[in-house]
């Protein structure tokens, strides 16, 4: 048995991406279940999977719920000590739990005003006085843990706490708010992080965009690190037979460099296609 996780849209569920980032960055099996946030069987479909009422949700092996994204990282980092979730003992583990604490409490100016959106970035966002006050509130933890830590990460090595902040990283990016050129450097780090450049692959491969997040702005490119270029083609041969993730033979293409690679299914294509280097699996077809 492994965890169960559910989660909604990968573009739009910030919290989601919460739940899902210590599975990833720390290698913790578990498989994945997906709803609609807005969708009409949402909320049936999370108090089936798990008794709660908001996405993240886990299931543990030994069939404990967990039904929010702290009680998720706390279970996590107490179910799996030696994989670097948190900083052992000491100042930085509490520093580690002090930020994980503050950002799951607060700046909640700054996300209700700005919903995490990894399809676009927008023009012309102009923070009101609360989401300045989240801002600066922002860049005096990040700067004050990373003069310590000497980062990249909040504490040194990618942790809990990064992902807790993952999600802010990536509104700071999407709509251009003002910070210093040291937390600038902070979500640089967060978005070239390779889990988070999963998670957006996937954002851009599930085809499921909803309007409510919509701003009355211009639109502009979301300003992800920059990807290797492919493009999907319909038909192989391919100069693998079978799909580097699951292993099933290919059906669906793309082409990279001139070669053609084959995957098991569309999505894993679109994934793929979306940012290459992401994926250490198909890497390895390359190299
Ligand atoms: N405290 C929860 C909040 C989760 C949350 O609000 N998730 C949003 C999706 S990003 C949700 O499920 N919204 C639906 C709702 O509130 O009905 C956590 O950290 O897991």
């Amino acid at each position: 048995m492994t965890y169960a996780l559910l989660i909604g849209q990968r573009s739009y569920s910030s919290w989601s991406l919460r739940g899902w980032l210590p599975f990833d960055a720390f290698d913790i099996p578990y498989t994945l279940h997906r709803t609609e946030i807005y969708g009409p069987n949402f909320a049936a479909e999370v108090e089936e999977f798990a008794g709660g009422r908001t996405v993240p949700a886990a299931i543990a092996p030994d069939g404990s719920a967990l039904t929010d994204s702290l009680s998720i990282a706390w279970h996590l980092a107490e179910a799996f000590p030696d994989k670097g979730l948190l900083p052992k003992a000491g100042p930085s583990r509490a520093m580690a739990q002090c930020l994980i604490a503050e950002m799951h409490s607060g700046f909640s100016a700054l996300r209700n005003a700005c919903p995490m959106n990894l399809q676009t970035g927008w023009d012309g966002f102009v923070p009101s006085t609360e989401v300045n006050k989240d801002l600066a509130d922002l860049d005096q933890i990040w700067s004050r843990a990373l003069a310590v830590s000497g980062g990249p990460f909040l504490l040194g090595a990618y942790t809990l706490a990064d992902v807790f902040y993952a999600p802010v990283a990536a509104r700071i990016a999407g709509y251009g708010l003002p910070i210093s050129p040291l937390a600038k450097t902070y979500v640089s780090a967060q978005l070239a992080h390779p889990s988070m450049r999963r998670w957006r692959a996937m954002a851009l491969a599930e085809n499921r965009l909803v309007t409510v997040y919509d701003q009355p702005l211009k639109r502009r490119p979301y300003p992800a690190p920059k990807t290797r270029a492919a493009k999907a083609t319909n038909a192989g041969p391919s100069v693998n037979n079978s799909c580097p993730y699951s292993g099933l033979p290919v059906t669906d293409f793309l082409v990279m460099d001139a070669n053609t690679y084959g995957f098991c299914n569309t999505f894993c294509r679109d994934k793929t296609l979306a940012d290459p280097e992401a994926w250490p699996r198909f890497m390895a077809l390359i190299n």
